[in-house]
């Protein structure tokens, strides 16, 4: 069983590439399950075989303990954490190859909690995994935007340990030499030195620089692989990163 781990900033793309990634695999002859995480969805995008809405209530959680959304979340996922192990098993009874697992979209309460690298680990636990890491093209087309999103994906990484590839979110409300340009700063990291050179100035421009060193001694400057949920393109690419992660590939965080 491969798990597939979906993160990601708040309105990344991750249900609904979560969905698209489920059509595309089961189109290519893949038997696959899908996980809702996120206690706070109404209505995903897919049908869920395993839900963590069959195990707390979010919403009685907000009423009961008279928490707001963030708080619910928060008290939601300590909740369902205890019950990781049958969330598991529940998994593993569909005897599916892949296992997508949508996660919230709230990051910093998913994954700067205790809860969310418990929730992970315990649901993985031992078989393979990697995690998806969604960069929004909206957030991600400007130089600055780009090297934001890929040092909190380094963050992202250290909490959650596993193998990493970074998506590039629906590119197709960019232009092709957008999507281009994008790639190749992943490639060559002085491409997008020049790129933040070029439209950042005084402590951001200083800034951008450490980080960007930074990232690049760390090695952690990996492309995004350009991805549209919207129109099912770039995921034979991210099928082939899968496949070299789960044959024994990369793992940067272990
Ligand atoms: N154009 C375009 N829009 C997309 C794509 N993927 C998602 N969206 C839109 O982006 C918005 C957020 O998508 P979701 O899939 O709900 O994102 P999410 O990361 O699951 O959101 P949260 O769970 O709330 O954090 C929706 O309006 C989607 O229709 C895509 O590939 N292309
Ligand atoms: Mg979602």
């Amino acid at each position: 069983m491969y798990f597939v781990f979906l993160v990601g900033t708040a309105g990344s793309g991750k249900s609904l590439l979560t969905s698209s990634l489920e059509k595309w695999l089961i189109g290519s002859d893949l038997s696959v399950a899908v996980v809702n995480l996120d206690p706070g969805v109404d209505s995903p995008p897919y049908t869920s075989d395993v839900d963590i809405r069959e195990y707390v209530d979010y919403g009685e959680i907000m009423e009961s303990f008279g928490l707001g959304p963030n708080g619910a979340l928060v008290a939601s996922l300590d909740m369902a954490v205890s019950q990781v192990n049958d969330l598991r098993d529940e998994i593993l009874e569909t005897e599916r190859d892949y296992v997508l697992v949508d996660c919230p979209g709230q990051m910093e309460l998913f994954a700067y909690r205790n809860s969310g690298p418990l929730m992970v680990s315990g649901l993985a636990a031992g078989d393979t995994a990697v995690s998806l890491y969604l960069l929004d093209a909206n957030i991600s087309r400007t130089p600055s935007g780009y090297l934001s999103c890929m040092l909190l994906g380094v963050s992202l990484g250290i909490r959650f340990g596993l193998p990493q590839l970074n998506i590039l979110s629906k590119s197709d409300i960019l232009m092709e030499e957008e999507i281009d340009e994008i790639v190749q700063w992943g490639e060559e990291p002085y491409l997008l030195e020049g790129a933040l050179d070029g439209t950042a100035e005084g402590i951001k421009r200083e800034y951008s620089r450490y980080i960007l060193e930074m990232l690049t001694n760390l090695g952690s400057l990996a492309g995004a692989i350009p991805v549209s949920a919207k129109d099912m393109s770039g995921f034979d690419t991210v099928y082939g990163e899968l496949q070299r992660v789960f044959s024994g590939g990369d793992n940067l965080y272990e």
